[in-house]
């Protein structure tokens, strides 16, 4: 843990500096970066209004009080309109924002056009180079919004809950591949025990043994590495060898009584100590690192289609395709060659 303790409102310059990318955030970023300094990132996922604000609020709270400095984010990909109130309003963290080791922040799209993703990861970096022990993320928004979360964390803690009907539980079947914890909030309603039954069911699809660290050979079933689900298994251990698996437990919580919430922060511990312990985690930040570097260079490139030179050739390249003289494939590969030659010149200058 942490020992100098954190200013809090130092941390809220240095943060507005790099979101605004204000002059002196490049070398702030770089500076962490350097550092190399990584923190645990908690994400959590979920439909809208599933409990997500009140969990993490109970969450940062529970670490906050075992010692930790805890950062709480907020991060809204789908809209550049849901800045202030908006966003405030759906991510309230009432009772960990009033404790003095826990620093609660929003970050919108404002301005970030494209961008909220990297800002996100610079954030993160960030504080972890500032000190904080954990960080907690909750993206508002839908599908994607879900994916940005696996993205940037950890551990990813998939929140579902009761009376959304089956069609949407099975639209989100999808979230069973981001999932390393699975929270089913509101208890307090009926239908919650059959929502975690449903959970649990298709856990058994993919996974053999128990909920928690499996050891090898104790589990009847071979496990399936590369199977059904490259990317799970991955992530959940197949790929490490003979050594032991994650299969993600279904944790039942009640966020608005704050019932069970010292169980899931166990859990979700659990998770990422076996995660660290099998040096799964650091395979897991270059894996994100990797998709990271990949979409900046290609978020460049694209800028680059929009300077004069190549701007000019694009459209030339439209209207070719537009009159039948190319396919847009051909252009495609054209244009590629146009940017890459406009790159290697602005490097040289
Ligand atoms: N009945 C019941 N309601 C709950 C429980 N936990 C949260 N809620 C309520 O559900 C509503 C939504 O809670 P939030 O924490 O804002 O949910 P969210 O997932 O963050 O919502 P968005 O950020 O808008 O997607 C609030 O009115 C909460 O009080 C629970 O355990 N039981
Ligand atoms: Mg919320």
């Amino acid at each position: 843990m942490s020992e100098r303790p954190i200013d809090i409102r130092q941390v809220a310059r240095t943060l507005s500096a790099v979101e605004n990318r204000r002059p002196q955030a490049d070398a702030i970023v770089r500076e962490a970066y350097r550092q190399a300094r990584p923190v645990p990132v908690v994400g959590i996922a979920g439909p809208p209004g599933a409990g997500k604000s009140t969990l993490l609020d109970h969450l940062a709270l529970h670490w906050a009080q075992a010692g930790e400095q805890v950062a709480v984010i907020a991060v809204d990909p789908s809209s550049p309109y849901t800045g202030g109130a908006m966003l405030g309003d759906r991510f309230r963290m009432d009772r960990a924002s009033a404790h003095p080791r826990v620093f609660v922040r929003s970050l919108s799209s404002r301005g970030q056009a494209g961008g909220l993703s990297r800002a996100a990861q610079d954030v993160v970096t960030v504080i972890g180079a500032l000190g904080f022990d954990r960080v907690l993320v909750e993206t508002v928004g839908s599908g994607q919004a879900d994916l940005d979360v696996a993205m940037l964390a950890d551990c990813v803690v998939v929140v579902s809950v009761p009376g959304l009907g089956d069609q949407i539980q099975a639209a989100k079947a999808g979230i069973l591949e981001i999932g390393d914890v699975y929270a089913v909030n509101k208890q307090d309603l009926p239908g919650a025990d059959t929502v975690a039954g449903h959970l649990e069911a298709n856990l058994d699809l993919v996974y053999p043994g128990r909920a928690g660290v499996n050891e090898p050979g104790r589990t009847g079933r071979r496990y399936a590495a590369g199977g059904a689900n490259p990317s799970v298994h991955r992530r959940h251990g197949a790929a490490h060898g003979p050594e032991s698996f994650w299969r993600p437990p279904v944790m039942r919580v009640s966020a608005r009584e704050g019932a069970g919430i010292d169980a899931l922060a166990g859990t979700i511990d659990a998770f990422l100590e076996w995660q660290r312990e099998g040096g799964c985690e650091a395979q897991r930040r270059v894996e994100r690192l990797r998709s990271h570097v990949a979409r900046l260079a290609a978020g460049r490139l694209l800028a680059l289609a929009s300077h004069e030179g190549s701007s000019a050739e694009l459209g030339r390249l439209a209207e070719r395709v537009a009159s039948g003289a190319s396919t847009p494939d051909q252009a495609a590969e054209v244009l590629i060659d146009v940017l890459f030659e406009s790159w290697r010149r602005r490097r040289a200058t």
